[in-house]
């Protein structure tokens, strides 16, 4: 037994390398804004060393211990500032407040002495702090590691940094949408937007309606292969499922500790078949049994509409309610995307809705919609998110714009008045190839080389001329999950592509630099997908926006 253990530790000092080298400085994702390193000097940090922190920060510092633990396998004893114990090590503080951080989600951070010191005056700025700090460690298991000295005082260049994923067309596990949020804290983006119902599946408990669940979150059939390959094919599983709201509140704590909120969608008033497949009294057509779609894109091909009748709205009121009531952030998006008029035009109580309404037309009855629901979440003190065709009619501007289309849309919100997220489907839409290799994994269509995402500027020449930059918020990816049925999919169309929008979205735009950018991917970044098993597309030298 003595010998095993002595043996063991033999193997041990011969493969935990005593001292390691940090990763450099120059190599940190996405680039700081200000980065001043000393010529000498460092402080160690090994076994002796100790987290401290502000009571604020008690969350963040342990998220530190943990990841710290589980990338070096150094696990540091955590300290409260105001207990803090005189020790032999050095130390991590993270420290609340200061002079020096003057913005929101901004941070610094200052090795040198005995101390790391990050500072922060809020959660985002705390964690973005950490994940630099991070990315000084070594990606392998260490007795102790010299963080050189230096000064990094950062901020982002966006207040909305945004990823998005479609839980409806595929569903993943839990632990997966958790690790997708730790790729987002890795990245200093600070929002997950969860979309959560459309017309292959309602993906939320929802206890008024309990229907939604036992019918709406299942189909019984899903298209295989491509949408245009002819004759269509199904298969014949029933898929589904859905989050229960304890999952739920679970993600949400999660997201918080890491700095990222959750916006999440109901998608209304199309996209709604998993709705009226539940509810048909809901539809245009009340005496119809609707399934839950199993194709995809049903847009003027198969009624997805709800009508605006007195239960409809009733409805809306509850659901909206409910699930705002579980999600702390100020933003409930509202989706309003591709709603076809079809339905309403051939329905005579929407017609009559219309004209009993004084709306002018479908556009109207469409915006009525969206009035309503906005009304039903400013009870519960939210503001509402939606896809850029809700300002096919006349809304208010309190409605935030997340914009799909091109420059051209993205222009015309903000000159009516609305803040607009930009997430243009070039190149901001993962679900596109990376390649045009015939070979590559499965598609929807278009393509958005990483040199695209990277080249990506999302406040609009004509914009920044009319001195209406400040409408532009920021930026988002979409994730649609029509050809993308694993978690293992989910990372090769997003690695490397939100690794650059990171960039696009934090870094002072002069610092922008695609040749170094693929040096640091190469050197520092790749290493990390490896470190955490993610799956990810590596042919980004040859297909290039040109090919
Ligand atoms: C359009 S973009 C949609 C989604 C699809 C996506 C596929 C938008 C707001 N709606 O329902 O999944 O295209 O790229």
């Amino acid at each position: 037994m003595k010998q095993s253990l002595c043996s063991l530790t033999l193997i041990l000092f011969l493969f935990i390398p005593f001292l390691a080298l940090p990763q450099s400085v120059s190599d940190i994702t996405p680039t700081p804004v200000q980065v001043n390193q000393k010529r000498r000097g460092h402080v160690a940090i090994n076994r002796e060393a100790q987290i401290v922190y502000d009571a604020q920060f008690a969350d963040q510092a342990a998220y530190l211990e943990e990841m710290l633990a589980a990338q070096t396998g150094l696990r540091l004893a955590l300290q409260p500032n105001n207990r803090q114990k005189n020790t032999a090590g050095n130390r991590i503080r993270l420290l609340f407040g200061g002079r020096a951080i003057t913005k929101a989600e901004m941070y610094t951070l200052t090795v040198s002495g005995k101390d790391v010191i990050i500072r922060a005056k809020d959660t985002g700025g705390m964690v973005y702090g950490i994940q630099t700090l991070l990315q000084l460690f070594p990606l392998e298991q260490v007795a102790e590691v010299e963080i050189p000295n230096v000064e990094i005082k950062d901020y982002p260049r966006f207040s909305y940094r945004g990823m998005h994923l479609d839980v409806v067309r595929h569903m993943f596990p839990l632990e997966f949408i958790k690790k997708y949020i730790d790729y987002l804290a890795f990245h200093k983006f600070n929002t997950f937007h969860w979309h959560l119902t459309d017309d292959q599946g309602w993906r939320i408990e929802i206890e008024s309606y309990p229907k939604l669940n036992t019918i709406g979150s299942w189909r019984e059939a899903t298209l295989i292969g491509h949408f245009k390959d002819q004759p269509a094919r199904y298969d014949s599983t029933r898929y589904g499922g859905y989050y229960t709201k304890d999952e739920v509140r679970e993600v949400i704590r999660y997201a918080a500790v890491r700095g990222i909120s959750i916006i999440p969608e109901i998608d209304i008033p199309g996209h709604s078949r998993a709705t009226i497949a539940a509810y048909p009294e809901f539809s245009t057509r009340p005496d119809t049994t609707w399934n839950v779609a199993t194709t995809w894109g049903m847009y003027n091909r198969q009624n997805n509409v709800l009508q605006p009748n007195p239960a409809t709205f009733k409805f809306l009121e509850k659901v909206f309610q409910e699930v705002a009531e579980l999600f702390p952030a100020p933003y409930f998006h509202l989706g309003g995307d591709e709603c076809s008029k079809m339905w309403w035009k051939a329905d005579p109580v929407s017609q009559q809705f219309i004209q009993d309404h004084n709306l002018k037309d479908e556009k109207g009855l469409q915006t009525y919609f969206v009035e309503q629901v906005a009304g039903y979440l400013a009870a519960k003190g939210k503001k509402v998110i939606g896809w850029h065709e809700i300002l096919e009619g006349d809304l208010d501007t309190s409605t935030l714009i997340m914009n799909w289309g091109g420059e051209k849309e993205g222009i015309a919100a903000a000159m009516r008045g609305h803040q607009v997220i930009m997430a243009p489907g070039k190149p901001l839409y993962f679900d596109h190839y990376q390649s045009k290799d015939p070979l590559d994994s499965l598609a929807i269509h278009g393509y958005n080389p990483l040199d695209a995402v990277y080249a990506f500027e999302p406040v609009p020449d004509t914009l920044r001329k009319l001195n209406l930059d400040r409408f532009i918020v920021g930026a988002q990816a979409n994730v649609w999950t029509e050809y993308i049925g694993s978690p293992a999919k989910v990372e090769y169309m997003v690695f490397p592509r939100m690794t650059a929008l990171s960039e696009v979205l934090w870094s002072p735009r002069h610092k922008r630099d695609y040749q170094d950018f693929k040096r640091r991917l190469e050197q520092a970044i790749i290493p990390r997908y490896e470190y955490w098993g993610a799956a990810y597309f590596r042919n980004f030298e040859q297909w290039t926006a040109e090919k």
